[in-house]
């Protein structure tokens, strides 16, 4: 019978995005990644939210009395399939048998996973269908706190989040936001100054959660604090979750009136959020927030995502793995303060390290700042973000770099490799001249590095690549980001390889980057000429042929791998092409493609 259930692998079906994944997969094993709020989900969880749970609309709960069985009781089909077929439930469509399922597994595993000593899972009210964390949190105020009442929370700039009352957010233009601050001379929380602050402001509900913090707060402190104004305590553990979950980090459920977090960055589970409470009342409020207060069907194939997640978080290699986060988050900030570089907040005892880059370079009396400073860092495969710290004014101009230790640690990389990619952060950043360009209503900061030094970390990073995991083999077609040309040059003086300089600007960028200036010639001619090196020293002799839309480049075979590096450093532009002078730019970008070694003909 013919159907049309569409059969075919993405390959087959659509090998343009089928191309893409596998970029982007190859990106994400190519370099180290390290955005605090990032983590490798494991092939288990993907399978499972790639399920045909995507396919369901289960607006509403599973049934209350599935609350609090156990996962045996969950999981007996038979039971459930006679109590479901017998019984009204409380969704809103028939279809839903092992929706309901799915969903009591997640919420009863991540009851067990995030259950307190002293408490039983069946004590914990777990609501696992918010889409994203932003939305956790705006379910929460909608249970908890009517517009216009006051929240405290940790200023933006000093580590809080945009979820927490930023102007720019409904959670700020809903309520009066008021903001506690770090302690200026030690860059840690002042449970003092916040209890003094919560008695004057007597604020609804006090949020402790950071997005940008990273030292592990005292729970008991903000409880008291809470409990002094009368206010109700949303802690907002997104980052930490998983730590939590391992005992690496304070868990606050149970101290908390609720307990909210994302369930992909160091739970390292599908994209989506989970608010927790020990309060039945307060827990029916936040049901009622999430659906129908602020979202439809959910995503159920998250859910069964979330499910194998909280599973895997409860295991001893879960544990240990988070153990190891924190541990290489501490070598790492070690690291840095051993080259001199100054951490934030005095160090870390989290998943997270902040950079202070004002203090790494300045030229002229222009400080190193963090956006620029993260694209240097994406050139050495280093991956991480400009963030805010204590002391910046404004949050488009921060002056950090936030890194975090979750996804190198789970590739296997250790305390000595943290140290290596500080050796290796340093000594690129530490060569920055940073120099500003007007803007038409701004100024951009910007930096250049010396190319030695780019070179040399972006080797190192690259080692530290080579034997960290991967869980696929990558086609190289699709590795870009290996830039660094390593193939060893063994062809002999006499054969020359080809290289083809293409886009917009190649005629402006080969004006600038040789001795004479192809793009005068006329189509299909070639002159002899000087490639200028660093300094406009003479780097290799060449030849130059314009090809009319784009221009090939006879280099020196030997040379050919430090060329095409050079060329691409260039291209990309964080590259100082005369080491005294940042401000120097060459034209650009263009595409360099190795056309691989001929011998010479005449
Ligand atoms: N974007 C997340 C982070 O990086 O901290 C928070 O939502």
């Amino acid at each position: 019978m013919s159907d049309f259930l569409l059969r075919g692998n993405l390959a087959d079906i659509d090998p343009a995005v089928a191309e893409l994944v596998q970029k982007e997969h190859a990106r994400q094993f190519d370099k180290l990644i390290m955005i605090a709020s990032e983590s490798y989900v494991p092939a288990a969880v993907r399978e499972a939210e790639g399920s045909v749970f995507q396919n369901i609309y289960a607006e509403g709960y599973p049934a209350e009395l599935m609350r609090t069985q156990n996962e045996d009781e969950i999981l007996d089909a038979d039971a459930q399939l006679a109590y479901y077929r017998r019984s009204a439930d409380r969704r809103y469509y028939k279809g839903v048998e092992y929706c309901n399922m799915i969903e009591a597994l997640a919420q009863r595993r991540g009851a067990e996973a995030f259950c307190p000593p002293g408490m039983t899972p069946e004590q914990l009210f777990v609501n696992v269908q918010p889409l994203s964390g932003a939305v956790a949190n705006l379910a929460v105020y909608q249970a908890l706190v009517q517009p216009g009442e006051k929240v405290m929370t940790l200023d933006l700039l000093h580590g809080g989040h945009l979820s927490h009352g930023s102007p720019a957010n409904i959670t700020g233009m809903r309520q009066q936001v008021v903001h506690y601050r770090v302690n200026e001379e030690t860059e840690r929380l002042d449970y003092e100054e916040m209890m003094e602050m919560a008695l004057r402001e007597r604020p609804k509900m006090i949020i402790g959660g950071f997005t940008s913090y990273p030292i592990a707060p005292d729970w008991q402190k903000f409880r008291a604090i809470a409990d002094a104004c009368g206010a109700i305590l949303l802690a907002d553990i997104a980052h930490t979750a998983g730590m939590a979950a391992a005992g690496v980090y304070p868990n606050p459920v149970g101290i908390a009136d609720i307990t909210s977090f994302t369930t992909h960055k160091t739970l390292m589970g599908p994209r989506g959020a989970v608010i927790i409470t020990t309060n039945p009342e307060l827990a029916k409020k936040i049901d009622r927030a999430v659906f129908p207060g602020l979202q439809g069907g959910p995503h159920m194939n998250k859910v069964a995502g979330m499910a194998t997640m909280f599973k895997i978080a409860q295991t001893p290699q879960f544990k240990a793995l988070q153990r190891q986060i924190a541990a290489n988050a501490s070598a790492l900030a070690a690291g840095f303060t051993a080259n001199g570089l100054r951490v934030v907040h005095g160090g870390t005892n989290t998943h997270m390290v902040l950079l202070d880059c004002r203090s790494i370079a300045q030229h002229n009396g222009v400080p190193l700042m963090g956006n620029i400073a993260s694209r240097i860092l994406d050139m050495a495969n280093i991956v991480c973000n400009r963030n805010t710290i204590p002391g910046d004014k404004d949050a488009s101009k921060p002056s950090a770099l936030r890194f975090g230790t979750a996804w190198v640690t789970q590739r296997g990389l250790n305390e000595a490799d943290m140290h290596e990619i500080a050796n290796a952060t340093a000594l690129v950043l530490k060569s920055a001249k940073p120099f500003t360009r007007q803007l038409k209503t701004t100024v951009a900061y910007n930096a250049k590095v010396d190319f030695a030094a780019l070179l040399e970390s972006t080797r190192r990073i690259d080692t530290l690549v080579a034997k960290a995991g991967r869980d696929m083999e990558v086609n190289p077609a699709s590795r870009p980001h290996l830039w660094i040309e390593s193939n060893s040059a063994t062809a002999s003086t006499a054969e020359i390889t080809a290289l083809e300089i293409a886009g917009k600007e190649a005629g402006n960028f080969l004006k600038a980057v040789l001795a004479d200036d192809p793009s005068t010639l006329d189509a299909g001619d070639r002159l002899s000429t000087t490639l200028y090196g660093t300094d406009k020293a003479n780097m290799a002799n060449v030849t130059a042929l314009n090809m009319g839309a784009n221009f090939l480049l006879g280099v020196p075979s030997a040379q050919a791998n430090h060329i095409i590096s050079w060329l691409r450093a260039l291209s990309d532009g964080y590259t100082l092409f005369n080491n005294s002078d940042p401000n120097i730019g060459v034209p650009g970008p263009v595409t360099i493609t190795n056309f691989g070694a001929f011998k010479q003909t005449e």
